[in-house]
């Protein structure tokens, strides 16, 4: 059985991160060893919340694992408290990152433009640094524009489609030949086109935008089931255009649910009846 180490938080409400990574790894048939960075009874877009940070558990996972033998098909890190988290997930690397190993990098830093709360000049710098170790990175626009050095702003000044998904390319092939990874830029809304959220796949030699019905908002947790739905494609044989397509679908059944039960945006989307969809 295919085994995913999956460095990121637990928050208790919000569907995101590793309540969201879990059951795709574990529908998908790979098996999901968790390191959490953290532990949060809500993700940080709720007005309160409380986090226990879990930085020093990281090196002493490494060890506990190194003893036990263990080994992983995948690597796949994505909400990191801190700069001090990304140096001990080197050592991590160091130790598990072998030839075999696909790391997918989720440099969760913010979205719609606005960094999350635990946002420092500090992290972007370390997570640049990991991005370029990265086989896959899935940011959203706004973790985009940050590692690539573009503005969200100027982006957002382009009145169509066209001229936005070209500056929205130009941003995301700049990361992609700074890493050499593949690309995949999630949740593009471009404007005119309220009805439809797209993604944005850029390799060393081309690029493919994708994009399937929405209701416009802008929920918890979608980027990081996006995310883990590619993962677990990749584990499971299937090549990531293929992934991306299945990603898409499972993400709009849930989102369409989501919208017409009215649940409050920080709450997440209602994925887990389509989880079958993953099978
Ligand atoms: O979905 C990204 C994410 C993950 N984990 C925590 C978050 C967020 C986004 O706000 O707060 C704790």
């Amino acid at each position: 059985m295919k085994k995913v180490a999956v460095i990121q938080d637990l928050s208790s409400f919000g569907k995101c991160s590793l309540t969201a990574a879990i059951p795709v790894l574990s529908v998908m048939g790979a098996q999901a060893c968790p390191l959490p960075t953290a532990v949060l009874s809500a993700q940080t877009e709720y007005p309160s919340y409380f986090c226990e940070d879990l930085t020093r558990a990281i090196p002493v996972f490494t060890d506990e694992w190194s003893k036990l033998g263990a080994s992983f098909d995948g690597i796949h890190t994505g909400y990191i408290t801190g700069e001090e988290q990304i140096r001990h997930i080197f050592d991590f690397l160091e130790v598990f990152y072998t030839d075999g190993t696909l790391l997918l990098v989720d440099p969760v830093l913010g979205d719609q433009g606005k960094a999350y709360n635990h946002f420092t000049d500090g992290l972007l710098e370390q997570m640049k640094v990991l991005a370029a170790q990265a086989d896959i990175i899935t940011p959203n626009i706004t973790e985009c524009c940050l590692l690539a050095g573009s503005s969200y702003d100027a982006l957002h000044r382009f009145a169509d489609e066209k001229n936005y998904l070209k500056a929205i390319e130009e941003a995301g092939r700049q990361l992609q030949q700074e890493t050499r990874a593949e690309i995949i830029i999630t949740g593009i809304n471009p404007p005119g086109l309220q009805a439809a959220v797209g993604n944005m796949y850029i390799n060393d030699a081309h690029t493919i935008y994708s994009s399937v019905s929405y209701n416009g908002k802008s929920y918890s947790g979608t980027g990081d089931l996006f995310a883990s739905v590619l993962m677990g494609g990749r584990m499971r044989g299937m090549n990531l255009e293929q992934s991306i397509t299945l990603a898409e679908n499972f993400l709009s059944a849930a989102i369409q649910d989501t919208d017409l039960s009215e649940t409050p945006v920080v709450a997440g989307v209602n994925f887990e009846k389509y989880l079958r969809m993953l099978l």
